[in-house]
């Protein structure tokens, strides 16, 4: 099993499913194998139904479409309906966050309440909303009614915007993809890509940059603001990770999916004395809850709840037969878990209105009644704790300490008030860089492993590496973010973070969070005063699978960051489009895209990127 993945825990689980006859997704990618090789390089289209068409990547059959779309055009299209989805999915998310503060500012939210007064006051006054002698519901309220029609279409630009550089905000302007609502770039994605609309594959993907650029700045953005103001901004805290989080005497239920207006009900709900007294009923010792992906994330920035694992262990946390209630609401849910939980005891509870599951029991979940719900489900899964059959549990033993919550505000007091400790360990060589590695896992490469050889590699090389999402599950499970991980970093990056008692791997958050990162290297570029592309800052994505990764590369790349991907995209078939990603796109954009599936070569490409950029800052 040391080929699915390079985490212990997740190898014992795997073990344990084959001798048990469950099947999970890796042995589900085995049985898809040959994958479509159209598929593979982008270049089948099903866009009408005169289609389905495919172009031979040999040059032996035919060369276009009936409507005579290209390769080019194909992959182009197939891209950005990728993006479209990636970046409806956050702003979705981003959208039900906004709608949360405003029922809660309304009293008609049950169970919320603002949490960060003092972001709430700051982002009103950034949106020219005034804040003298108002309560903070009058201000929340006229603060989400902004936000709501970043949405829609705003007269001008998207306001969080102006958080970028200027030299960054021209270079946008200048190349036309200056993102005028969040909800209309996604519909004119849609619209572009409708048979015998967009048919240039440059014009497609500046479109699929500025759509991109409405998930980071915008609806990716306001899921993480208003997050904080609702449940708390981050700040440094301590608790464990991987499936050895799961107790054997307790009530285990694990949050899984994405939103933490679920996720922090559920925490609250768990608290509740009436429910631990029926856990204690059950015989339980208490009622556990964990995280799992990006869920986990929100829930351990903030708590410190431990989270269970990441993207390819859902199904695993499932197979140690002690899980009695998986909660999921949207993004990343295998619908494979309800078949595996059928062999076990565990319940999958869907939550959404937008997310149902055949074999799942659907409790819908609602602002107003939040709270009771929670209460519901916390329920069910207590009085489930007595059907676990004894003889199936096997909880691994590995568990790992993590220290997580580095929004921007919290890295900023870590650095004793100003950016300027960082900046001067940046200038004077004992940093290298800034590396962000984030996204998801996929079964084409072994669970965790490019995520850990890439990390471990940049820290040994003084580059920092900011992380959120899977990638962050899979290093705090390896424990890369404690203080003590210092030790693994080269000299210079590990006395400065001795100095400060941070780890070399700051945990962000969730994937919305990305957000703080973009924030954050804008805050660094404003500070010296230059464009985020002159910054010795990348991007890695080595094991990414979702579309909203793609939505991410779109906006982190159209941010100025060059960016490693480590699995590779659907678009090798269109060879114009493959050359403007890889290379083009830097003299329009400032960054480019690498595909690089050997992790020790992504970590090379990032450092020869950090030297030339230091070399040409003259640093
Ligand atoms: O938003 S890293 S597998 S869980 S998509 Fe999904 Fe990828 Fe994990 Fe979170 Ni992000
Ligand atoms: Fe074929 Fe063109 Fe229709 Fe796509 S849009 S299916 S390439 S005819």
């Amino acid at each position: 099993m040391g080929e699915r993945s390079v985490d212990q825990a997740s190898i014992k689980m795997l073990k344990k499913a084959a001798q048990e006859g469950i099947e999970t997704a890796w042995e589900r990618y085995e049985k898809q194998q040959p994958q479509c090789g159209f598929g593979l390089l982008g270049i089948c289209c099903r866009n009408c139904n005169m289609g389905p068409c495919r172009i031979d990547p040999f040059g032996d059959g035919p060369e276009e479409g009936i409507c005579g779309a290209t390769a080019d055009t194909i992959a182009a299209r197939n891209l950005l309906r990728m993006i479209a989805a990636g970046a409806a999915a956050h702003s979705d998310h981003g959208r039900d966050i906004v709608t949360t503060l405003w029922e809660t500012a309304a009293g008609e939210a049950q169970g919320y309440q603002i949490k960060d007064e003092g972001k709430l006051r700051s982002l009103a006054a950034e949106f020219g909303i005034p804040v003298e002698g108002r309560s903070k519901e009058e201000i929340a309220r006229d603060l989400a009614r902004e936000a709501m029609e970043e949405f829609g279409m705003v007269k001008g630009a998207l306001k969080f915007l102006e958080r970028a550089p200027q030299k960054r905000r021209e270079v946008w302007q200048k190349a036309g993809i200056v993102p005028r609502g969040i909800d209309r770039e996604i519909v004119e994605c849609m619209h572009r890509t409708h048979m015998g609309v967009d048919n240039d594959y440059v014009n497609l993907v500046l479109h699929g940059v500025r759509t991109g650029l409405s998930d980071g700045w915008g609806g990716s953005m306001f899921a993480t603001e208003f997050s904080d103001i609702l449940f708390g901004t981050p700040e440094p805290v301590r608790g464990r990770s991987n499936l050895g989080v799961l107790k054997e005497d307790q009530v285990n239920i694990i949050v899984h999916g994405h939103e933490p207006t679920l996720s922090e009900m559920i925490v609250l709900a768990a608290r509740d004395e009436e429910l631990l007294a029926a856990a204690r009923e059950k015989g339980a010792a208490g009622i556990n809850i964990c995280g799992m992906c990006c869920t986990g994330n929100e829930i351990l920035m903030r708590h410190g709840v431990p989270v269970a694992g990441n993207f390819l262990q859902q199904e695993l946390a499932v197979v140690t037969g002690a899980v009695d209630a998986m909660v999921v609401d949207v993004q990343c849910v295998m619908p494979a878990l309800t078949g595996v939980a059928g062999c076990y005891h565990t319940k999958i509870i869907s939550t959404s209105p937008k997310a149902r599951f055949e074999g799942a029991e659907h409790i819908p979940f609602d602002e107003h009644h939040a709270l009771d719900t929670a209460r519901k489900i916390v329920q069910i899964a207590v009085d489930n704790y007595p059907r676990r059959k004894k003889e199936f549990v096997r909880i691994p033993e590995e568990e790992m300490e993590y220290m997580a919550g580095f929004s921007v505000e919290a890295v900023l007091k870590a650095l004793g008030g100003s950016l300027n400790p960082l900046l001067d360990a940046i200038k004077a060589g004992q940093i290298k860089g800034i590396a962000a590695v984030v996204g998801c896992n996929n079964p084409k490469i072994p669970h965790d492993r490019g995520h850990l050889l890439l990390t471990e590699k940049l820290i040994k090389s003084d580059v920092l590496v900011v992380q959120t999402g899977c990638a962050a599950i899979a290093c705090a499970k390896a424990g890369l973010l404690l203080p003590e991980a210092a030790a693994q970093a080269g000299p210079g990056l590990g006395a400065v973070c001795r100095a400060l008692g941070i780890p070399p791997v700051l945990h962000m958050g969730s994937c919305v969070d990305i957000s703080r990162i973009l924030v954050t290297a804008a805050a660094i570029a404003n500070a010296l005063g230059v464009d985020i592309s002159d910054l010795p800052v990348a991007g890695a994505a080595p094991e990414w699978m979702s579309e909203k990764a793609v939505s991410i590369g779109a906006y982190v790349v159209g941010s100025g960051v060059f960016t490693v991907l480590g699995s590779i995209p659907p678009v090798l078939g269109g060879k114009k489009l493959t050359e403007l990603l890889t290379e083009g796109a830097r003299s329009v954009l400032g960054a480019s895209f690498a595909v690089e599936t050997d992790p020790e070569k992504a970590v090379d490409l990032i450092l020869e990127h950090i030297a030339a950029r230091r070399k040409a800052l003259g640093l």
